[in-house]
């Protein structure tokens, strides 16, 4: 029997509700509501705008509900690490946006206290400014709180009433012990972050609740991969088993699902991290700044010419013969928002290399530059991890991008499967059906559901 399941996914830059319905010979998903996110800026630094976005999931739902009102199951994803404190069920604050800066100066003290090849040894998380951990040592609010919940855990609590934090997205905050799987105790004191904060742990698959009879929902919560990338990992269409993945949105994701991490000394100087995945699979990636760095361009862009659209400039610049110089995008340097097209200009300058002269170069070099940090990236997973790779797949917003798809497999030598654009949506779905009995089987089975019913584009090295 086919039946629906409703799939929030919550991006840095945009949100969406999607209806998925799966059945034995069906998998589909539609958007019911797309909106816009991104950082507010406070008094005290930069924020998300939770309680705005949170309206948007209700109106959502309740357009999906209308839609179909025979929905089993609700899920919900968000990018990673950030998190509200709670105290007798109110939050505190609204969370802060990982691109805030005020974790700088929290980063060497938590070093001081555990020096970054132990937390490595502990976590075998790859160094962010932003990782949980290091926000929750410049947390003011600490004090005050009993309890954390990650964003796609706050929605969920909002949804339901219960507090549960969700293993692949916990796997962000650095607080988790790579071996074990669970809080490391240990590890959290040695930070003097209080233990009574940190919620029970719960598997994607695992049903939340009901909604809360007021929302007038159908069908249950269940948590899914709730870190975003954990969903667009399961939704990669491989139907074999070398396969890396760039998971290109906001954030280029890019590595290799592994079964055990890697903990080596080079592993942690490539700063590579092992996150978990569904079914306490390994994803083993590095972050590569990703399509922010055009994003960010077009804004700036746009606040002097509100009719520039990007469509248009990535065409001419696939169209671009001469060549543009290269950055490298995978510099830290390019977090924070504002200033890009001039902060990338610098970069080159400070390096002897011309800068891009126009936006369609800016457009041109920023997809050139991500092209090569994306092959590098997957060169490294394959080298540090052992895993020998002969495709490359690549989902979500970037795997549309045909200028890049074409570089990738120019430069790596190997075909490039582009799509689906929704694999995080698809794989929350996918991990919600799953649970309610609609489909069965390992990740492997999933993958080749989405290869069927969503066939990637093929790109082949020229
Ligand atoms: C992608 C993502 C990345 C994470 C970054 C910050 O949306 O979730 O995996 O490193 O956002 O949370």
């Amino acid at each position: 029997m086919t039946r629906a399941v409703a799939a929030v996914d919550l991006g840095a830059t945009s949100g969406r509700v999607m209806l998925g319905h799966v059945g034995p010979n069906e998998l589909s998903v539609r958007p019911v509501a797309r909106f816009p996110n991104g950082p507010v800026q406070l008094d005290d630094g930069l924020h998300w705008n939770i309680d705005g976005l949170y309206g948007h999931v209700l109106d959502g739902l309740a357009a999906a509900a209308h839609e179909d009102p025979e929905i089993c199951s609700i899920g919900v994803d968000s990018w990673a690490v950030d998190y509200a404190l709670i105290r007798g069920g109110r939050m505190l604050a609204a969370p802060f946006h990982y691109r805030d800066d005020r974790t700088l100066p929290a980063i060497e003290r938590v070093h001081a206290l555990v020096p970054p090849e132990e937390l490595y040894a502990a976590n075998g998380l790859q160094f962010l400014p932003f990782n949980t951990l290091y926000q929750l040592a410049a947390e003011i609010d600490l004090k005050e709180a009993d309890s954390f919940l990650l964003v796609p855990d706050l929605i969920n609590f909002w949804l339901t009433g219960r507090q549960a934090v969700e293993q692949t997205n916990a796997s962000t905050t650095g607080l988790l012990n790579i071996t074990t799987g669970g809080w490391d105790d240990s590890l959290i004191e040695r930070l003097g972050l209080p233990r009574r904060i940190f919620p029970d742990l719960v598997a994607p698959g695992t049903t939340i609740g009901v909604p809360r009879p007021e929302l007038r929902l159908p069908g249950t919560v269940t948590a899914v991969g709730s870190h975003d990338t954990a969903s667009a990992v399961v939704a990669v269409p491989a139907t074999q088993e070398d396969f890396a993945y760039i998971s290109c949105g906001t954030w280029g994701l890019v590595g290799v699902e592994l079964d055990a991490p890697v903990l080596t000394a080079a592993s942690r100087s490539a700063n590579f991290t092992n996150e978990s995945g569904v079914d306490s699979r390994v994803r083993y990636l590095h972050n590569v700044m990703g399509l922010w760095l055009l994003s960010e361009c077009v804004r700036e862009w746009q606040e002097h010419d509100p009719t520039l659209r990007l469509q248009a400039l990535l065409g001419a610049a696939a169209a671009l013969t001469t060549p543009v110089a290269m950055f490298d995008a995978d510099d830290p340097g390019f977090l924070a928002p504002g200033d890009m097209p001039e902060r990338i200009a610098h970069w080159c300058v400070s390096r002897g290399l011309q800068p891009p002269q126009s936006r369609v170069e800016f457009v041109r070099s920023i997809i050139e530059s991500l092209s090569v940090a994306f092959v590098t990236a997957v060169r490294a997973a394959s080298e540090l991890s052992g895993k020998p790779i002969s495709v490359i797949h690549i989902v979500g917003g970037g795997s549309q991008n045909e200028l890049l798809c074409q570089l990738l497999a120019d430069r790596s030598g190997m075909p490039v499967l582009a799509g689906p654009v929704e694999a995080t949506a698809i794989g929350n779905v996918l991990v919600q059906a799953r649970a309610q009995g609609l489909v069965t089987g390992s990740l492997e089975s999933l993958r080749a559901l989405v290869a069927t019913a969503f066939s990637p584009k093929r790109y082949s090295p020229h």
